[in-house]
């Protein structure tokens, strides 16, 4: 038990990523998808212990445990506070398991938080009248007075950033700014979760070495995309500093020996100056780590992407969206075609594998922007590929707009991506859509010149595994 320095019991936490099973996240290509840590909580959890709190983390999506198992693991830990993080896919699991917490102990509080609540809070709220707190947006203040505010018995109503239910009243408290001083904040507690290297890998494609991890280095997105949720960290973009960056690096390399990092920021390369900084550094200091980002076409150079490179970065993905210009712009992207498809030889002529990333089922699509589509994924030279069905999310703007451009089942279920039972565009049915989706993936995959670069890609065996494993998913889907 976590004593303060006149020995007084401090409160105990629980912070839970809920239970769910990888084909409900990705269908068919579960055994390709990622499991990646959940740095929200990782970060929480760091903040929290810094403080004195007695703090665990249950990742029972890692453990692959039950709704039941994830109770009793709560319970057994006696927790004065159980704090649960929410996308829209694991809200309901999310509740489910706050429900059954609550029935064997009804003294634990819980509080809820993470993207889902963010992006609709009242309607989260009153859907599921198991949850009594929720927290908005970035937490790791919030967090801590909040639960020194319980902890003293004292009101939380003016805490900035809170939806509070009081009695039959749903009230929303002020909102919180966002930080702007990152590196005043701990790294994440990867410490406390489950192994990171036995329970997180990153996708099968997104694997160049082994053992592998996710990292996110930044904050916030310039992009209006109207099928983002930006609710968490808003368009106001902060970064680590790169020391922050290269320690958290080496961090992650003396304790659990990781070799290759996926850097999921919205907008990593908008950062230019901090990441020449990073980039020289990992040169300079010989650090031997290997990497692939996410980015937007418009933000990268020549020169930069060459000292990418160098540094170990072999491939970028791309949020490419669409091959129809039509379609780009009511996506409101920001981008022309001529961009992406000059963005993706740039990165090739640096020496750079590209992944583009796609939607289908946009809002304005038809069969032929389709076709557009099918014909500018075997056009350009990308080296890798993803698509997912579009889906209007809670938090996007798309999630408001849904309903004039198709046929929208709101049902939060079914907002896994990976199926077009959740917005179907006018003038297309769900099963033309699936054809397509189908067709998409087929229309990369099956070429020669992507099979041998897969071929390629099996040095390890744990990246074999999964490589081997996600084919096999990738067959069966085909085959559905
Ligand atoms: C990495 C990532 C993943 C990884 C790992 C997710 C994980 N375990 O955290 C993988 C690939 C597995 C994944 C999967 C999915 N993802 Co994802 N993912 C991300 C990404 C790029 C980064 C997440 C991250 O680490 N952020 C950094 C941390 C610090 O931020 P954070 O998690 O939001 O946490 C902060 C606050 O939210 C809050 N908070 C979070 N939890 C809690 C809990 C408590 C108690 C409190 C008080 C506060 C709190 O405090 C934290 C610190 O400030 C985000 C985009 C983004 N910019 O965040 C999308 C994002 C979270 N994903 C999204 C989606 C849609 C999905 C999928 C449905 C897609 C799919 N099928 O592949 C699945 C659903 C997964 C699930 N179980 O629900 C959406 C969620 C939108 C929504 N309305 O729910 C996002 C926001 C992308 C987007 N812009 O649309 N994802």
């Amino acid at each position: 038990m976590a004593k303060d320095k006149w020995g007084k019991r401090m409160s105990k936490i629980v912070f839970l990523n809920s239970p769910q099973n990888l084909s409900e996240l990705y269908n068919e290509l579960g055994d390709a998808g990622s499991e990646l840590p959940p740095l929200g909580l990782a970060i929480l959890a760091a903040v929290t212990r810094e403080k004195g709190y007695d703090t665990k983390i249950i990742d029972a999506l890692a453990l692959k445990i039950t709704i039941e198992k994830t109770i009793n693991a709560i319970i057994a830990e006696k927790p004065d506070y159980l704090g649960i993080t929410s996308t829209t896919m694991s809200i309901y699991t999310a509740a489910e398991v706050a429900e059954g917490v609550h029935k064997a102990n009804p003294k634990i509080r819980i509080i809820l938080g993470g993207p889902h609540i963010t992006a609709v809070p009242e309607e989260t709220m009153n859907i599921f009248p198991i949850f009594e707190i929720g927290v908005i947006g970035e937490a790791e203040d919030t967090i801590i007075e909040l639960l020194n505010a319980l902890d003293e018995g004292k009101s939380i109503n003016k805490i900035h950033g809170l939806i509070i239910r009081e009695k039959e009243k749903i009230m929303l408290t002020d909102k919180r700014k966002p930080i702007m001083d990152l590196d005043r904040m701990p790294f994440p507690a990867w410490d406390m979760l489950p192994n990171l290297v036995k329970y997180y890998q990153p996708a099968a494609d997104t694997m160049h070495r082994y053992p592998a991890t996710l990292l996110i280095t930044s904050r916030g997105c310039t992009g209006q995309c109207i099928f983002c949720d930006r609710s968490v960290f808003g368009n106001l973009c902060r970064c680590y500093s790169a020391d922050y960056v290269i320690r958290m690096i080496k961090k992650l390399q003396q304790d659990y020996g990781i070799k290759e990092l996926f850097i999921e920021d919205d907008n990593f390369l908008l950062f230019k100056k901090r990441l020449k900084e990073i980039c020289e550094r990992i040169i300079s200091e010989k650090i031997d780590i290997t990497w692939s980002c996410l980015g937007r076409v418009d933000t990268i150079d020549e020169e930069l992407l060459k000292l990418m490179n160098k540094a170990g970065c072999w491939q970028i993905n791309f949020g490419c969206e669409s091959g129809s210009q039509k379609i780009l712009d009511i996506l409101n992207k920001g981008v022309k075609k001529e961009q992406i498809e000059e963005a993706i030889k740039m990165a090739r002529k640096a020496g750079m594998d590209v992944k583009g990333l796609f939607m289908l089922g946009n809002f304005g699509e038809t069969k032929e922007t389709i076709e557009e589509t099918l014909k500018f994924i075997r056009k350009i030279p990308l080296t890798d590929f993803h698509i997912t069905c579009f889906t209007p999310l809670p938090g996007a703007a798309a999630y408001n707009l849904a309903e004039k451009y198709g046929t929208f089942d709101k049902d939060w279920k079914k907002t896994n991506m990976f199926n077009a039972d959740n917005f179907v565009p006018h003038g297309l049915t769900k099963e033309e859509l699936e054809k397509y989706y189908k067709k998409a993936w087929m229309a990369f995959y099956i070429r020669p010149r992507i099979i041998v670069n897969y071929i390629g890609k099996l040095r390890h065996p744990q990246i074999r595994k999964k490589v081997l494993k996600g084919g096999m998913g990738f067959v069966k889907f085909i085959l559905k």
